[in-house]
């Protein structure tokens, strides 16, 4: 088993889509093992991103990010993390594959409704930057 990190992002959440992406969830066999709506500070979504901090496309993510309400989720499942990116799709959801999250339910390339951990290391800093120790347990 293994866990990885998930958000439904601003645009999915403002959209109503969390339900729908929810349902996805769980139809692909993940277990979750901790949810919660939270809005994320500038400070948080800059954190988080901070492997992004040279890109020039950072102040736009971290406005977006921080623009409303998200869904953060540690998602809990045989091999989760690659599980978890194949069901998101591509991250431009006009390159995503048919059925996948982000071409049914994102917009463009910075409004693509969920996010998911690209790799073990990854995984770890990220659940445990919005979730404890217990929480996951
Ligand atoms: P992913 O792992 O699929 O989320 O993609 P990346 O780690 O490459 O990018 C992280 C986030 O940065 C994306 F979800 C959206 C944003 N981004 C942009 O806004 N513009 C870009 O050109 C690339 C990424």
């Amino acid at each position: 088993m293994q866990k990885t990190f998930a958000i439904i992002k601003p645009d999915a959440v403002a959209s109503g889509y969390t339900g729908a992406i929810l349902a996805e969830i769980e139809k692909a066999g993940f277990k979750i093992k901790a949810m919660r709506l939270t809005r994320l500070s500038k400070a948080q979504a800059e954190g988080f991103y901070a492997v992004h901090k040279e890109r020039p496309f950072f102040g736009g993510l971290v406005a977006f990010m921080t623009e409303g309400p998200v869904v953060v989720l540690a998602l809990e499942r045989e091999n989760a993390i690659q599980a978890w990116r194949d069901l998101m799709g591509a991250t431009n959801p006009e390159k995503a594959a048919e059925g996948t999250i982000r071409k049914k339910f994102g917009a463009n390339i910075e409004r693509n409704a969920t996010h998911g951990s690209d790799a073990p290391e990854t995984a770890a800093f990220e659940l445990g930057w919005f979730f404890s120790g217990s929480q996951l347990a």
